[in-house]
């Protein structure tokens, strides 16, 4: 992997209801960082749960008295976009890490995320459930459903991604700084609207392959949870194509002074994505 020991990292880790696996996640993760001898914090965002994880978040923190585990907290449920959104506002490490709660993904898979940040040269890795490399261990129906919106997805926004929901994604920071201010989504289809607006601004994103083991025998994700994940996903190529939402309020936000050759590279590749664009249309 490459040295990431002049480096700063930030993983946020959206928690709601977690009692049972908050725990190892961030002895792990700790673990996980420690390993890469790089800077780091981890931010946990306790989403309104009621079941104790919140106060064991607290005592954890208290063990690490580097102040390397950071505690945010909503007092109710905002959804898990809301919760990240949170975390980013507080993070300042050159990169962030989004990696979800549950265990279902160790976080020493990152490393694999670097090499691939590294090689491509992209501004942005996901975890994709759809890479070849991939070892999943969910159920048939989950893997169905992700093939639908896979399909939905790719008809709407063209992004060059088979799997946008897996809950570890790697993003350079100013990536996130540039998208963070226009995200509308406090719920479900969040990675989905930071992936579509990413992409737009012309970003590099690139899929990794993970090990996913489910921890919970039934999903949470229920048939409301992805109706309104459908929902939203319109609601993105609505306020992206049909009202041009995006476009106005990009005018309004005074964005953040970014790197030179990220900019430089960034503005090429808005132009090879526009002509792209013209071409297809
Ligand atoms: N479902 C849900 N998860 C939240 C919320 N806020 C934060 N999270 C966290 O977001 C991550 C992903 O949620 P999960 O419920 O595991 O969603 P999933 O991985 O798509 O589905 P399953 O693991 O199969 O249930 C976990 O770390 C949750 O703790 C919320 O309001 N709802
Ligand atoms: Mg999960």
């Amino acid at each position: 992997m490459r040295s990431l020991q002049d480096k700063k990292i930030s993983v946020i880790i959206p928690a709601f209801n977690e009692v049972c696996h908050i725990k190892e996640n961030i002895e792990e993760t700790i673990r996980t960082f420690d390993d890469f001898k790089c800077y780091y914090e981890i931010i946990v965002v306790d989403d309104g749960s009621k079941d104790g994880t919140y106060p064991k978040i607290k005592e954890l923190a208290g063990k690490f008295n580097n102040g390397e585990v950071l505690v945010k907290r909503n007092f109710e449920n905002f959804g898990k976009g809301r919760a990240l959104k949170k975390g980013v506002r507080s993070a300042n490490g050159e990169y962030i890490i989004f990696l979800d709660a549950d265990m279902d993904l160790h976080p020493g898979q990152i490393a694999t995320f670097f090499d691939i940040m590294e090689l491509t040269e992209a501004d942005i890795v996901i975890g994709s459930k759809m890479h070849p490399n991939s070892q999943l261990e969910y159920p048939w129906y989950r893997k169905l459903m992700s093939t639908v919106y896979y399909r939905v997805v790719k008809m709407m926004f063209g992004l060059p991604v088979r799997d946008t929901q897996t809950g570890l994604k790697l993003f350079k920071a100013e990536v996130l700084q540039e998208v963070m201010p226009k995200i509308v989504i406090k719920k479900f289809a969040f990675d989905m609207e930071i992936l579509a607006l990413a992409c737009r601004s012309g970003y590099k994103i690139e899929e990794a392959p993970i090990i996913l083991n489910s921890q919970r025998v039934f999903g949470r994700i229920g048939i409301w949870a992805i109706w309104k994940t459908l929902l939203d996903t319109l609601a993105i190529f609505y306020r992206m194509y049909i009202i041009k939402y995006y476009d106005k309020i990009e005018l309004d936000l005074d964005t953040k002074p970014k790197r030179n050759g990220l900019r430089k590279k960034k503005r090429m590749r808005q132009r090879i994505a526009g002509m792209i664009r013209l071409q297809l249309w």
